[in-house]
């Protein structure tokens, strides 16, 4: 048994499968059909009616609840490990997207974010590929605004690309330099789970210079968030589980099982602090398909087949059932 009960945190902003992956992780070790998972020993803190509730959402094929504010009492459970019979306290607390916002946005740590994160062995953290904002190219940014200046009305070309653009020179009919959307797009998309929020003349980190920090493009979130934790000392190297979830949203794309080509090609500056910043982070990267599925009918037929198989785990090409793996590697350092 370990020594302390090791805990895990879900980090991601809203709405980036966290819950989702607590809910498949618990249909899987509670039901002991997917070979060298771990299993469910005991379960000894907690709101057990939360995870049974959400659990049933999840075998109805029904998105389940949001997390609007932090489930700050963790889950707490004992689980074995099979290979070597190995038995691990695990305590996993379900924090809410909003919690992530506010920690990125208004650098506001709550209480219990920063507990959560000074006692963790390690973070899985969450990204949906189907929210994630790329970086706007400064060709792009460039073009857009070329684009916007010779729109019927407007006053002249701009003279060369300036990223120190003020909303006040923006060309006529752009608000502004873009800030990080959709390549090509100067509408700011909202991502991540967070609403654009007030527009760029009116908000910014410090309210002066009309920098909307909840605009900048999905990978500058992550990295903060990470520069952010490291600041509340936790244990260093700090294991770092990348969780691509909604793994089945990338079927049929060149993602498909490889969720570290993903975040090379989609999230390059997030792939790489994270391996030149290995004296603070320990990181591995992992697909999940937690559902297994979009909840429409004829997915829900073929998921109603499979049962606990239904839920996806991969990397590196090869997949399998296990989502208990980064689990186990976030906890021991070995699957
Ligand atoms: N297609 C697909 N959608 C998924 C999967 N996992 C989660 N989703 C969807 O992603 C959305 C967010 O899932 P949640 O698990 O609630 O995300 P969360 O990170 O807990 O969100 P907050 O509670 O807002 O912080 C829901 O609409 C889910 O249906 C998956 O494996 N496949
Ligand atoms: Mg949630």
């Amino acid at each position: 048994m370990s020594a302390s009960p090791l805990s895990v945190v879900f980090a991601g902003f809203r709405e980036t499968g966290k819950t989702t992956f607590l809910v498949a992780l618990w249909h899987t070790v509670t039901n002991d059909e997917v070979p060298g998972a771990l299993s469910l020993e005991t379960f000894y803190e907690g709101d057990r009616e939360y995870i049974t509730q959400r659990h049933s959402e999840w075998l109805a094929y029904e998105a389940v609840k949001r997390t609007l504010v932090d489930h700050d009492t963790p889950i707490q459970m004992t689980l074995r490990e099979p290979k070597q019979g190995r038995l691990l306290q695990l305590g996993l607390p379900d924090l809410s997207g909003e919690t992530f916002k506010v920690q990125y946005e208004e650098r506001r740590a709550s209480p219990v974010l920063v507990h959560a994160i000074r006692g963790a062995t390690g973070v899985a953290l969450f990204i949906n590929p189907q929210t994630v904002s790329d970086p706007t190219r400064i060709r792009e940014t460039w073009e857009a605004l070329e684009d916007a200046a010779e729109a019927p009305g407007s006053a002249e070309a701009p003279s060369g690309p300036s990223v120190e653009q003020s909303p006040e020179e923006a060309p006529p009919g752009s608000s502004g330099p873009p800030t990080g959307s959709v390549p090509a797009s100067t509408e700011p998309a909202a991502t991540d789970g967070i609403e654009a929020g007030p527009t760029s003349e009116t908000a910014s980190r410090d309210g002066s210079d009309g920098f909307d920090v909840s605009l900048c493009c999905s990978q500058v979130k992550y990295v903060d968030l990470l520069q952010q934790f490291a600041e509340l000392e936790p244990r260093k190297p700090l294991r770092v589980a990348v969780i691509v979830s909604a793994m089945d949203t990338l079927d049929g794309t060149e993602f498909a099982d490889r969720p570290e080509h993903f975040l090379r090609a989609r999230m390059s500056m997030l792939d790489q602090y994270l391996r030149t910043r290995s004296d603070l982070f320990q990181s591995r990267v992992y697909g999940v398909s937690a559902q297994g599925g979009a909840y429409d009918e004829a997915t829900i037929r073929t998921l109603a087949q499979l049962g606990s198989a239904r839920i996806r785990v991969c990397n590196n090409g090869f997949r399998d059932n296990d989502i208990t793996r980064p689990i186990r590697w976030l906890a021991f350092g070995e699957e």
